[in-house]
């Protein structure tokens, strides 16, 4: 089975926006803003209605850097998450009840304190390239594999 899911990170020159997540998976830590693709939406749609819940921002312009699949060892269930870059948004982003927002610099991301595989993939992401890649996980803490595809940009 595949759940699809969305993922978010703002970028706006050497700042990246993420959001400590407050319950529910990936709790206690940063990430960017997203979640489930409902029946009857589209991926895009999915990602800029959880930007709207999560941090209260609207997103005007965002492109698409990749998706990766999840997969936890013994666990049937692969997640497919669509990663986007987004840019300029209206609003101001405003803690709520999943996330908490902050800025970084992107020298600055707490990679410690984000999903392990984050460090593989995200920096390369901000420099501009697209990919695909697979992550398996023995469980939330520990990753046993992985392979990422580099992609130019369409
Ligand atoms: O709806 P829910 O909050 O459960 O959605 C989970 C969010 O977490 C969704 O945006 C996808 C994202 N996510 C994973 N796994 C990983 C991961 O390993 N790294 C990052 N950065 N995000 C992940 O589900």
């Amino acid at each position: 089975m595949i759940k699809v899911l969305t993922l978010c990170i703002i970028h706006q020159g050497h700042q990246v926006l993420l959001g400590m997540k407050k319950r529910g998976f990936g709790q206690g830590r940063w990430n960017g803003f997203g979640g489930k693709v409902h029946e009857g939406e589209s991926i895009e749609e999915a990602m800029k209605r959880e930007l709207k819940e999560e941090a209260g921002i609207v997103l005007n312009s965002y492109e698409k850097k990749g998706v990766i699949d999840f997969e936890f060892q013994g666990e049937a269930q692969i997640l497919e998450v669509h990663v986007f870059k987004g840019s300029e948004f209206e609003g101001e982003p405003v803690e709520t009840e999943e996330m908490k927002p902050q800025w970084f610099a992107i020298g600055d991301i707490p990679f410690d304190q984000m999903w392990v595989d984050d460090k593989y993939w995200l920096p390369s992401v901000l420099e501009g390239k697209n990919f695909k890649a697979k992550f398996l996980f023995a469980d939330e803490d520990t990753l046993i594999d992985h392979t990422i595809e580099w992609k130019q940009p369409e």
